[in-house]
């Protein structure tokens, strides 16, 4: 089986620098070593070019650098739709999570029915009027959902990339009001932390697993490293207590790749700048192993 490696170098999305070295710190921890000590053929495709001026355009407004992340977000867009074409398993390297809106554009052509499963603390349904922060790394999911300013919705093309009964939150402990408005108002699956810590990480992948199976013919895991505690993951930028442990996001790793449901992934908001000992990105590398079949035995 063919991996296919594209990062992307984006710290745009959002405030805290450092983020845009996620791609290195993941390679720097053995990725492409790891994925061919399992077998596969592993393709690199670099990172996605991040053009970066002084000031970035909007920083009063309630889109951060909007230009700049159109930009990025039309060049990943274009990078994996044909890193598709050419075959292989898509895994991109993050970079902010703004990155999903070309990643998700990318992706989606390729479906009928994407599905994603959205590991983070947060909800990332924020649109300009909702956001607290005005990061768009805040935005993704409503973007992919063709909700926000229209210049991000319609990147690649075609709106909207996902359907809400297609999408399945994981992990989310901090929603803004705007964020738990929508969640009610589309009826989208959230399993917070309550029903993490309530039923355990088996019962919530296998409810995850069954519901995206039934509708979807290929899922997208999105998997923002601040839903792990920050005990086990200190490297991200916006880090919020009482998240999901080092072994439960193993457990459901492990449950993905046993159900083969997941066609494509994306590992972001790695920041080994506010890490230590660049262990953010070693356990993100784990994930991906068990995510791509490593077993203990
Ligand atoms: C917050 C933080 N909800 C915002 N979002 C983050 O700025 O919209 N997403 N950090 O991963
Ligand atoms: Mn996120
Ligand atoms: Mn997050
Ligand atoms: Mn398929």
């Amino acid at each position: 089986k063919k991996i296919s490696i594209v990062g992307v170098p984006m710290d745009l999305g959002q405030v805290r620098r450092g983020v845009d070295m996620g791609p290195s710190a993941m390679r720097y921890a053995g990725l492409l070593e790891e994925l061919k000590s399992q077998g596969f053929e592993v393709v690199d495709y670099g990172d996605i070019p991040i053009h970066r001026s002084t000031n970035g355009t909007n920083q009063e407004q309630k889109l951060r650098n909007l230009q700049e992340v159109i930009k990025v977000s039309e060049e990943l867009c274009t990078e994996l739709d044909k890193a598709i074409n050419k075959g292989g398993f898509p895994l991109v390297l993050g970079g902010d999570h703004s990155i999903s809106i070309g990643s998700i554009a990318g992706i989606s052509k390729h479906y009928k029915r994407l599905g994603v499963i959205w590991y983070d603390a947060h909800a990332d349904l924020n649109t300009a009027e909702t956001s607290p922060s005005g990061n768009i790394h805040g935005m993704p999911l409503a973007i992919n959902l063709g909700l926000g300013h229209k210049l991000l919705t319609k990147i690649g093309g075609y709106i909207p990339k996902l359907k809400p009964e297609n999408i399945v939150i994981i992990g989310a402990r901090s929603i803004d009001e705007g964020e738990r408005k929508l969640i009610k108002e589309k009826g989208i699956k959230v399993f917070t932390m309550h029903e993490i810590d309530r039923r355990g990480m088996t019962a919530v992948m296998e409810d995850t697993i069954h519901y995206l199976s039934d509708r979807t013919d290929g899922v997208h895991l999105s998997f923002d490293l601040d839903a792990i505690d920050p005990i086990y993951a200190p490297g991200v930028g916006t880090p919020v207590l009482g998240g999901v442990t080092y072994r439960e996001s193993h457990l459901a790793m492990e449950m993905l790749a046993e159900s083969e449901i997941v066609t494509s992934a994306e590992f972001v908001e790695v920041n080994p700048i506010l890490d230590h000992k660049n262990k953010t990105a070693d356990i993100a590398i784990e994930l991906v192993a068990s995510l791509l079949g490593k077993q203990l035995l």
